[in-house]
């Protein structure tokens, strides 16, 4: 390899995808990125007896043949990186093999935690010390639900590895902790800027398996001989990377100059901003506002939103009827339905654990005195208006918290093929949209690995690069007729349901 070439990693929740990405020099100096698919995996949740899982061996091996379908297929990359969704991990024994097999962050194990943490630690010193939206999955309550059960795995774990961490340290040996996810546990301190051992002490978590964080853009090391033996591929480096999916999408986000908002738009909506000091005033805690830590010293100050979930749901329920429908021809059915006919908020959770999609809307629909949808096209009209209802809420929540007004909102990774979503969100905020890239996590990947390299300097020139590498569509804000009272009329719902 030639330092140019390297391999991401990017694992969802449905599917693990492995791409090249290669930066040439033009004639007049400037650089270009780009990006080529080698291998892509569907990543099922697999139920044992009462709990779900991730299938963590099969992605290990996917990830395998990504490494190999990338030299057969002729590049020569001489880093790779990992990025998967947030919070969960696994646990190694004193030998340093895995005890047990990983959680799903869907696992039920943690319902009704939230509330049992809080009595026990008070939620305004949970907030100020984690600076994270109290989601049931985080860490701390999968790690507390453990701890209450007195499970054997955790009496005789040593290691605690991030899942992105633990693809590595398969790949590597080498175990480490980087940075961005450690963020997303709720049991790291944003401001002390370490790994909370009094409040691990307090919930019965032990606090010796942690690991020193180490910052995106560190080498955590070179492929086992064993690994490298078997693929038939040379030792390449495995860098730290943003290993939070999240991260390494809004690192992607190519904006430059000045305060931005961004949303990325997958299973789940991550809208937010970047800054350089966390905001852990109550007013965050209470609009339920998270910290996360980013690439570049960053502080992401963002909120999760249900996402295309809800609407992925309802299309595992079609499909498990026998009909096969997919995102484009929802989209386009959606389009032909009355606007404004039904509208849900996304955030209720009772949308949040995998099952009956439909019926949930349905019941939504009535409990709020609304029509209930009947067909395809009607249930995927509610859930992209309700989603860009919503969306226009949570940036008019975040200017509040910050005292900025932002221009419009970058939308990126895989939501944004769904136009009809891009266009709708145009129309609800009443700013314009600009959408791209769709691969934003690989991209964010790849560039941190350049940065690690020396190929880049840093994230401003990364985001500039971005933005002369991949299209961005630009969705005005026209035809808002409707939109205000649409929007009045979900935040009646929002206060039927969640109350306040
Ligand atoms: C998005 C994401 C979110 C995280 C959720 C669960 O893929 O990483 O940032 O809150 O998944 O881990």
């Amino acid at each position: 390899g030639d330092g140019r070439t390297a391999l991401a990693f990017d694992l969802g929740a449905g599917s693990g995808r492995a791409f090249v990405g290669r930066l040439s020099e033009k004639e007049d100096g400037s650089k270009r990125l780009d990006v080529t698919e080698v291998h892509r995996f569907p990543n099922e949740a697999v139920q044992v007896g009462a709990h779900l899982h991730w299938d963590i061996l099969r992605l290990l091996r996917e990830m395998k043949k990504g490494i190999r379908s990338a030299w057969q297929q002729g590049y020569a990359p001489t880093t790779f990186g990992i990025d998967t969704w947030g919070v969960d991990f696994g646990l190694l024994d004193a030998s340093g093999e895995l005890i047990g097999n990983p959680y799903h962050y869907r696992d039920p194990q943690t319902e009704g935690l939230i509330e049992e943490v809080n009595a026990r630690v008070g939620e305004e010193r949970l907030f100020r010390e984690s600076g994270l939206q109290f989601m049931p999955f985080n860490t701390i309550y999968q790690l507390y639900a453990m701890a209450k059960a007195a499970s054997p795995k955790l009496e005789i774990a040593r290691t605690l590895l991030l899942t992105p961490d633990l693809l590595a340290y398969m790949l590597t040996g080498v175990r480490s902790c980087e940075y961005t996810m450690a963020t997303t546990t709720a049991l790291y301190d944003p401001v002390r800027k370490e790994w909370n051992k009094p409040l691990m002490e307090l919930l019965g978590i032990p606090s010796g398996m942690f690991l020193r964080p180490v910052r995106p853009g560190e080498i955590i090391g070179p492929l086992t001989a064993e690994v490298a033996e078997e693929l038939r591929v040379p030792a390449m480096q495995a860098v730290a990377v943003g290993t939070h999916d999240t991260e390494s999408a809004i690192a992607a986000v190519p904006a430059h100059g000045g305060p931005f908002a961004y949303l990325v738009c997958g299973t789940w909506s991550l809208l937010g901003t970047e800054l350089a000091e966390p905001i852990l005033a109550p007013e965050a805690r209470k609009l339920e506002f998270s910290n996360e830590g980013g690439v570049g010293d960053t502080v992401q100050l963002l909120k999760n939103i249900m996402g295309l979930w809800i609407l992925q749901e309802c299309k595992r329920e079609w499909e498990e009827r026998g009909e096969e429908l997919g995102f484009a021809e929802l989209a386009a059915m959606a389009e032909q339905a009355e606007p404004f006919r039904s509208l849900i908020y996304p955030d209720d959770p009772r949308f949040f654990g995998p099952g009956s999609m439909l019926a949930r809307i349905r019941t939504f629909c009535e409990e709020t005195g609304q029509p209930v949808p009947r067909e395809a096209g009607e249930f995927a009209r509610c859930i992209l208006e309700s989603l860009a209802l919503r969306y226009r809420q949570a940036l008019e929540q975040m200017e509040r918290l910050t005292g900025r007004e932002y221009e419009g909102l970058h939308m990126v990774a895989g939501g944004i093929q769904n136009k009809l979503l891009c266009r709708f969100t145009a129309r609800a905020i009443g700013r314009p949209v600009w959408a791209g890239p769709v691969e934003a996590s690989v991209i964010g990947n790849l560039l941190v690995q350049f940065i690690a390299t020396g190929e880049c300097r840093d994230l401003d020139e990364a985001r500039r690069l971005v933005g002369v590498s991949f299209p961005v569509e630009s969705y005005p804000a026209d035809e808002t007729a409707g939109w205000p009272e649409a929007y009045e009329r979900y935040l009646g719902y929002e206060r039927a349901v969640v109350g306040g």
